[in-house]
């Protein structure tokens, strides 16, 4: 389970949107009152003390709306401490799922000896990983550069120096979701047809509503009533607010649920889209508009731009993170089904070739199955 609070400083909030897009419906101006921090529908658990009480911070005065001005409680999903004994159980799950890797990766080291074999065998099985060519020779690199400065003699030395490398190329990685700083914190999340978007903002709103947080989802994916009834689904369980429309424009439904969630002082926005590739161009358009409008409804949104990959993508992963990156300017990764087939390395190919931040990994289909990451458990899940 996610647990936060750290206390920074709110953000001066953003003007009101001056005119909405012509095919939105105008929105009623936000009330010129001061958002409670964490109104929800349910009555939400007393805030959490803070690990060490800052100083208040002095709030800028709002320039035209009082909407946000509050000092709202900042709240961070920081990379628990690996020892939690529910983390714990949490890397054994992902162990699980990526054991066939793990399994492979080890075998490498099973010999005893370090040798060019040793060194051939790590590499196929880096590869077949889905480490990619880049991050294997990384790694190969570090390995050897380390194996010759410590003068390891033993293969099970190379296993232990492989992990830090590998947590090492990961750590960049490691980012906590922050929300609190702006109200409403506004995530936009996209990705290619059913890699998870929908059920990881579902468990994704579970944490957040269960730490107090008023979150308001958009049904973004209008075109497809399933779409909507999944999501509506996920707002029921979780008792949040859901902005949803038959068949409308995908970035009318966006702006309508940011400037909603801004007039009812809600703390969390999270827009879901409907799944696309990225070669169908004009889906691509359509999510850079949805962007663009969610904009006009809270001028420094989205705050968070998340692309959910499917674990077992395999080295695609990479050419989606680049096109989504270009088309939307991405701020975090979710990287769901590391319970299956999936091989796991390509992270490492991500970390290698372009480290957007993974804020979360899924492996399964329950609530308890998404996780923040963490550069070293993943390592050693990976490496068995
Ligand atoms: N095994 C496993 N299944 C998952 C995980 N995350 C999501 N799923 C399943 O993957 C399927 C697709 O999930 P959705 O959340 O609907 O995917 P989506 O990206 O919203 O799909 P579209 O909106 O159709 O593009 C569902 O059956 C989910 O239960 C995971 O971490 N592990
Ligand atoms: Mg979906």
């Amino acid at each position: 389970m996610f647990s936060f609070f750290r206390r920074k400083p709110a953000a001066t909030p953003a003007p009101a949107p001056t005119s909405a897009p012509a095919a939105t419906p105008a929105i009623p101006a936000a009330p010129s009152q001061t958002a409670a921090p964490f109104t929800t529908p349910v009555q939400a658990p007393p805030p959490a003390p803070a690990p060490s009480p800052a100083p208040a911070p002095a709030i800028a005065p709002a320039p035209r709306s009082l909407i946000g001005s509050a000092l709202v409680r900042p709240m961070e999903i920081p990379v628990p401490a690996p020892v939690a004994p529910e983390r714990q159980r949490w890397v054994e799950r992902l162990s699980a799922g990526l054991r066939k890797t793990g399994s492979n990766i080890a075998q490498v080291f099973t010999g005893g000896q370090i040798d060019d074999q040793l060194y051939e065998d790590l590499e196929s099985a880096l590869l077949l990983a889905d480490t990619g060519v880049k991050a294997t020779q990384h790694l190969l690199d570090e390995v050897k550069r380390k194996v010759a400065a410590t003068g390891a003699t033993r293969s099970v030395q190379v296993q232990n120096i492989l992990s830090e490398a590998l947590t090492q190329l990961l750590k960049p990685l490691e980012k906590a979701l922050v929300i609190g700083e702006q109200q409403p914190t506004v995530i936009m999340v996209a990705g290619v047809n059913g890699a998870g978007k929908t059920t990881s903002i579902g468990k994704l709103t579970k944490h957040l509503a269960d730490e107090g947080a008023s979150v308001l989802l958009a049904a973004a994916d209008t075109f497809r009533a399933a779409a909507r009834e999944q999501l509506a689904i996920w707002a029921d369980r979780n008792t949040v607010e859901i902005v949803s429309q038959e068949g409308g424009d995908p970035a009318a439904v966006s702006f309508d649920a940011v400037s909603a969630g801004r007039a009812r002082g809600k703390d969390v926005v999270i827009v879901d889209t409907a799944g696309r590739l990225p070669t169908q161009l004009h889906l691509m358009e359509e999510l850079k508009k949805i962007k663009r409008v969610v904009q006009k409804a809270q001028p420094d949104a989205p705050h968070e731009v998340l692309l959910v990959i499917d674990g077992n993508t395999g080295q695609n992963a990479l050419a989606q993170v680049r096109a989504f990156d270009n088309a939307l300017k991405l701020t975090g990764l979710v990287v769901t089904k590391l319970d299956g087939t999936a091989k796991g390395g390509v992270l490492a190919a991500i970390a290698q070739e372009l480290p957007v931040p993974v804020y979360f990994i899924g492996v399964g289909e329950k609530l308890e199955d998404l996780e923040t990451f963490n550069a070293r458990e993943f390592a050693q899940a990976l490496l068995g």
